[in-house]
């Protein structure tokens, strides 16, 4: 019997509570700027392979020793999505089964430690991340994590302070890396300092991947001991984890780490969607839109900051900038539902040394990725620019109704001009 696709009206036909809340959803897509720096919009070909029947096939272990049979084709998919990987980061060791970041940090977490065992990372607040050792995770419940922060003058990582920290608590494992850390980190220094107190260094590379990939971010793979990322965020691909090495001695550890460590059986159409991301991460054309992220990112910035508008650590290397609305007495939160109202999407987030409750945040992060995607470039990003800041401007004089209608016009027009 010939298997056919089945029709795309056919979940209209059989749930369509489901099929309209998916139409609904593209249609907020199409008709929204999306400025969530966890986000983008992957490829068509990385939407095929995620909706593929490959979905239906179960398998455990690796590429050519599975605990299922019928994992042919599969292996051919997890083999390129490795080798890909490995081409593309300069990496010796790859994992690609991890299901998401968190995964991939927990599967380092069980390679390396054991309960009980010292970590160090970047504060929550200054842009680390909950799978680093936050105490409401599994990561900081099993282990004893202790963090480092920022310079509180420039927002900067404070080198000598983790050396310090370091030193003191003598870590088994140092973290670098995270959620909302806008600026290249110093690689080399930290490598430094883990080499001194003889710990094992960890970079999650989640958000600047594909930065890295596209070879305007430095690259953390020469220095650190262990890298992960999600191919969801810059290196616009599906949502999942990778585990990359710059050699294999830690490659046994891993593969059992993830296998049967923390993970059962594969996502199988997730690797393949991988390999599809991974593979377009190695064109020329990803390179430019690398570049072209940095560029967005920066200008974006600047015309914040021209507008009066402040940002932890005054700008940014990579696709994320944080902003500091103390000044205007304002909440992320507020800022947040705001922009919601003329289409925009961000989200509230914590700024260094800001208080516990989310509720209270002063910072609101932006991230271009997925709005560069759409081939948005620097002309937009100036007046995505001065919109946001017109509605922080307005919020804080309580005056939003005054811009909404302006502000609503100018983002259905880029978005027009840009369908995803
Ligand atoms: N870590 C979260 C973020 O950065 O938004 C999810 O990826």
């Amino acid at each position: 019997m010939n298997y056919q696709l089945p029709n795309k009206d056919v979940l209209a036909k059989t749930d369509p509570l489901i099929a309209a809340a998916m139409t609904a959803e593209k249609d907020r897509q199409q008709n929204t700027i999306e400025l969530i720096a966890s986000e983008n919009i992957v490829s068509p070909a990385v939407l095929e392979a995620l909706g593929h029947e490959m979905t239906n096939k179960t398998l455990e272990g690796y590429p050519g020793a599975r605990f299922h049979g019928g994992g042919e084709n599969v292996d051919t998919v997890e083999q390129a999505a490795i080798d890909r990987a490995k081409d593309l980061f300069g990496a010796a060791y790859v994992n690609v089964q991890p299901h998401s970041g968190s995964q991939a940090n927990l599967a380092i977490f069980y390679a390396v430690l054991k309960p009980g065992d010292k970590v160090l990372s970047l504060d929550l607040a200054a842009g680390g991340h909950l799978s680093h050792g936050l105490g409401a995770n599994l990561s900081g419940r099993w282990f004893e994590a202790h963090h480092y922060t920022v310079n509180p003058e420039t927002a900067l990582i404070d080198y000598d302070q983790v050396e310090k920290l370091a030193i003191e608590i003598r870590p088994k494992l140092l973290i670098a890396g995270g959620s909302a850390y806008p600026r290249e980190i110093d690689f080399v220094r930290m490598s430094d300092i883990a080499k001194k107190v003889d710990a094992l260094f960890h970079v999650d590379m989640a958000h600047f991947a594909g930065l890295v990939a596209g070879g305007v971010h430095p690259s953390p793979l020469p220095h650190a001991d262990f890298v992960t990322c999600t191919t969801t965020k810059t290196l616009r691909g599906p949502r999942g984890g990778l585990i990359l090495c710059r050699d294999d001695k830690w490659a046994k550890k891993l593969q059992s780490a993830v296998f049967p460590g923390v993970q059962g059986s594969i996502h199988s159409q997730v690797i393949a969607a991988k390999a599809v991301c991974l593979g377009e991460a190695l064109r020329d054309d990803f390179k430019a839109y690398a570049a072209q992220v940095k560029r967005n990112a920066a200008l974006l910035a600047t015309t914040l900051r021209c507008r009066d508008i402040d940002l932890v650590s005054g700008g940014t290397d990579t696709h994320i900038v944080l902003l500091d609305l103390k000044k205007y007495g304002l909440k992320g939160r507020e800022v947040e539902a705001a922009l919601a109202k003329v289409n925009i999407t961000a989200n509230k987030n914590p700024i260094p040394f800001d208080v516990a409750n989310p509720q209270d945040w002063v910072g609101l992060r932006l991230g271009v990725s997925a709005a560069t995607t759409r081939g948005i470039t620097e002309y937009e990003f100036a007046s995505l620019g001065v919109v946001v800041a017109d509605i922080i401007h307005a919020l804080a004089n309580d005056d939003l109704e005054s811009v909404l209608d302006a502000s609503r016009k100018k983002i259905q027009e880029i978005c027009d001009a840009f369908p995803i």
